[in-house]
C-alpha cells in the first residue's frame, strides 16, 4: 500500500522566496513543493503538501493525518509550524492526541537566532527535529520519513 506524507507549512511561509532571502533562501514554496514531490516519487510515497496562516487549519490537517495513521496509511508528518512552533500548545496537543509520527522542521537554524526561537512546544512530541538545512531540509526530511 502506498503511504502518504503530509508536509505542512505554517504562517508566513507562503512568503518564501519573496523576502528575507538571507535567512530563508530564494526558493518559493512552490519550488519546495516540487522538491518534495520529486523526493516522494523517488520513495513511492504519496504527498499532501499544504500551507496555512491559520492555526486551526494546521490542526485539522494533523487530525486528517491521524486518521490515515489509524489505518496504517501514514508515512509521517513533516511540519514547519513557523512561529506557532514557539507559541502553540494547541498544535502540541494535536500531535500528541493523534499519535502521528512527526518531524519538526525549520529552514533556518533557530538556535543561532533570537532566544524566543530556542523554545519549541512541538519538539517534546515530535519524533525528530531538523533545522538549519535551508529548503533542502524538506528533501532530507522526506528521505528520513521514508525510512520510518
Ligand atoms: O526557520 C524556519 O523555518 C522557521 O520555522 C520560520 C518561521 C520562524 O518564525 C521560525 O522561528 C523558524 C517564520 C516563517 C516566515 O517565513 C518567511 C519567509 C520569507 C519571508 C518572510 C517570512
Amino acid at each position: 500500500m502506498q503511504k502518504t506524507v503530509f508536509v505542512l507549512n505554517g504562517p508566513n511561509l507562503n512568503l518564501l522566496g519573496t523576502r528575507e532571502p538571507q535567512v530563508y533562501g530564494a526558493q518559493t514554496l512552490a519550488d519546495v513543493e516540487q522538491l518534495c514531490a520529486q523526493a516522494c516519487a523517488r520513495h513511492g510515497l504519496q504527498l499532501r503538501f499544504h500551507q496555512s496562516n491559520h492555526e486551526g487549519q494546521l490542526i485539522d490537517w494533523i487530525h486528517e493525518a491521524g486518521q490515515l495513521h489509524a489505518r496504517g496509511a501514514l508515512a509521517g508528518v513533516i511540519l514547519n509550524a513557523g512561529a506557532y512552533t514557539h507559541t502553540s500548545i494547541a498544535l502540541m496537543d494535536a500531535i500528541k492526541g493523534t499519535g502521528v509520527a512527526l518531524l519538526e522542521l525549520h529552514i533556518s537554524n533557530v538556535f543561532a537566532r533570537e532566544a524566543f526561537r530556542h523554545h519549541s512546544y512541538l519538539s517534546p512530541v515530535a519524533r525528530a527535529v531538523m533545522c538549519g538545512f535551508g529548503v533542502q531540509g524538506y528533501v532530507l526530511a522526506v528521505e528520513a520519513v521514508a525510512q520510518w
